[in-house]
């Protein structure tokens, strides 16, 4: 018997008679239902499976995203994601590990996209260069702490390469995943990063979304990280417009990526929670996912792991960093470390 869905993942079962209905669906720039799902069908593994192309595709496929995003984020079509960076509200955190061995460190990255062009599964060479020297310009006026310079992946050494994406500051190409989705079209031309002089400060162009903007440091002072990343996607969205939505926040190429699109996570020694046979259902149960220490679908290394954030969308920054907080201090707690 035929089986009744066209995908089926964790989050997503779009069934025969779904996908009919989007069948004739194309937003403006030409994204269908057939791009979205293509990464599912060809990654059966995937947990979600799919991906937007533009703007417009969480409006004319919102019956294939909505159910993804309700089962992903806990978030229904009926609500409205409202963003808070004011880092005062979470000033009073304390430094998750003053006196250092158990966080490794502790990095904050938000997905943002430029209003009006299409997202990495569907840009032309042309716009993604467009992009590219868009966002290098407004770079180039950040002052302070801020202050930096950009390399492209075009001109970097092998060497620089290796060594910037094993120190955890540099992305590697998308993996199977994103290749389906079409995100690795045209590699590596108009990608690159930019960096300050510290690493503290830093944005990756043209990956999975055309910018990911990270603030990281050694340690657990997570409030420093996030008053930094405040301060500077304040000042890049005045002079950036960002793609975003009245209801879901900010755009980004995969539903998960929504709302905030932040991921606040730490790497951190957890040798004997992490033995546990319900570590990840704790963590779950704590709001938190669990990845290796060099991303997304990479191991863990000596009982270090990355614990971040599972939902970006219907939970405002501030209050992501909160649970992040909350979430790392009762494991570490139960590890046998208190603050
Ligand atoms: P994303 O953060 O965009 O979701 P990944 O999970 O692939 O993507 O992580 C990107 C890079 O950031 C990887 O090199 C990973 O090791 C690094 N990274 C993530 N969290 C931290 C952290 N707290 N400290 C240092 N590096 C980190
Ligand atoms: C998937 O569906 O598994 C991939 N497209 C990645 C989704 C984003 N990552 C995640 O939920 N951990």
């Amino acid at each position: 018997m035929d089986t009744p869905f066209i995908l089926k993942t964790k989050h997503v079962a779009l069934d025969r008679e779904q996908y009919k209905n989007l069948e004739g669906v194309k937003t403006s720039l030409g994204y269908t239902i057939d791009d979205a799902i293509r990464s599912g069908v060809e990654n059966p593994d995937s947990s979600v499976g799919v991906y937007a192309g533009d703007a417009e595709s969480y409006q004319l496929l919102r019956d294939l995203y909505d159910p993804a995003i309700r089962s992903y984020h806990s978030f229904g079509p009926e609500e409205k994601h409202v963003s808070d960076l004011d880092h005062s509200k979470i000033a009073h955190l304390a430094d998750l590990d003053p006196t250092g061995g158990q966080i490794l460190s502790t990095r904050i990255r938000v997905g943002r996209n430029l209003a009006g062009l299409p997202f990495a599964p569907l840009i032309s060479r042309a716009d993604r260069k467009s992009v590219e020297e868009r966002v290098v310009a407004v770079l180039g006026t950040l002052e302070g702490d801020l202050a930096g310079s950009y390399y492209s992946l075009v001109n970097m050494n092998e060497e620089d390469r290796l060594r910037l994406v094993a120190d955890h500051f540099l992305f590697k190409k998308g993996d199977r995943f994103l290749e389906s989705a079409g995100a690795n079209r045209d590699w590596p031309e108009a990608r690159g990063i930019f960096h300050n002089t510290e690493k503290t400060f830093l944005v990756w162009v043209n990956e999975e979304d055309q910018l990911r903007v990270i603030s990281m440091q050694p340690g657990g002072d997570i409030v420093a990280v996030f008053e930094r990343l405040a301060r500077a996607l304040g000042a890049l969205e005045q002079r950036l417009g960002f793609a975003h939505h009245n209801r879901l926040g900010y755009l980004s190429s995969c539903p998960t990526n929504l709302g905030s699109a932040m991921r606040a996570s730490v790497h951190v020694r957890l040798p004997k929670v992490s033995q546990r046979a319900d570590f990840k259902e704790l963590c779950t149960s704590l709001g938190l996912s669990v990845r290796g220490i060099h991303g997304e679908h990479s191991e863990s290394e000596g009982g270090v792991y990355d614990i971040s954030n599972t939902r970006r969308l219907g939970l405002s920054e501030v209050d992501g960093i909160a649970l992040v907080h909350a979430g790392v201090a009762k494991l570490l707690q139960l590890e046998g470390c208190s603050l």
